[in-house]
């Protein structure tokens, strides 16, 4: 049996199909998310999981959940910082700050509470592997990307800063920058509203939830002295769109 992996979104998409992927490759799961009937499914189809019913937003109650880690669930060995989520796809104007901040708390905030609850116990054992889940958008921007784009750079530049600080610890550090993947993203994105979500990927065939769980294989499975420090990917019918000039 290997070490933990610590999942953080395993309900649905990328996490969920990472979590399996990981648990085939012989490692213990330690599952994060809000919806507690997904988790408890997940239990029941993956051997040796702990699951963690949690709002990655709550600082308190994710670092009490660390904290309190079964004792075999406590050598986490990799974390996947992979719970995020788009709101809308209005312009600046027209998003709520309601909206705007869940982003920022989420994607930036969440983000940064797994990763400083998780580091300590990595640096201890001289070992880890921290992936986290950037985007396309966090180098590329978009009409109605703003604040969603933005936090996917502070994930890119974090996950650059942090090797700095932990050299010497054996820690490795990768950032995964998706384009257009089916999962449950566009679903969250346009609230609940499936035809407009469904419009997103017609016609296109999509980066898929098990593609990235390969991806994350790959990396694992480079020799320890190799650090990858930047996976950007996109479907193959994906390419930028160029710079946009307002005529009169
Ligand atoms: P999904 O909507 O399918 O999954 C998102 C996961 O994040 C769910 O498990 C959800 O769990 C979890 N999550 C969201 N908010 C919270 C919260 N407050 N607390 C705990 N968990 C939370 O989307 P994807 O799998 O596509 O997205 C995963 C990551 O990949 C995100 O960071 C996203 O930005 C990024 N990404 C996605 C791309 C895409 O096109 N799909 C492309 C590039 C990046 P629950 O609701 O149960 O809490
Ligand atoms: C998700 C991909 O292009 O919708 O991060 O921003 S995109």
């Amino acid at each position: 049996m290997k070490g933990t992996a610590f999942i953080t979104g395993a309900t649905s998409g990328f996490g969920d199909a990472i979590a399996r992927r990981l648990s085939k490759e012989g490692y213990k799961i330690i599952a994060l998310g809000r919806r507690r009937d997904r988790l408890e499914k997940l239990v029941k189809e993956i051997k040796n999981t702990h699951i963690i019913e949690c709002d990655i937003r709550d600082k308190d109650a994710l670092f009490e959940a660390v904290k309190n880690l079964p004792e075999s669930f406590k050598d986490i060995e990799i974390l996947v910082n992979n719970a995020g989520l788009a709101l809308g796809i209005d312009g600046i104007l027209q998003t709520s700050v309601d909206d705007l901040e869940t982003m920022i708390d989420t994607n930036i905030k969440g983000l940064l509470y797994s990763t400083k609850a998780v580091l300590p116990i990595m640096a201890a054992r001289k070992s880890g592997y921290v992936f986290n889940l950037g985007s396309t958008a966090g180098a590329w921007p978009y009409p109605g990307s703003h604040v969603y784009g933005a936090s996917k750079a502070f994930v890119k530049q974090f996950s650059r800063n942090i090797r700095n600080d932990l050299k010497g610890t054996g820690i490795r550090v990768t950032e995964i920058a998706p384009g257009i993947c089916k999962t449950e993203f566009s679903e969250v994105r346009f609230k609940g509203d499936i035809e407009r979500a469904n419009e997103v990927y017609a016609g296109v065939e999509p980066i898929t939830a098990q593609d990235i769980a390969t991806i994350v294989v790959n990396c694992i499975n480079m020799p320890k002295h190799v650090n990858i420090n930047i996976v950007e990917l996109m479907a193959t019918a994906q390419t930028w769109a160029g710079l946009h000039v307002e005529k009169n």
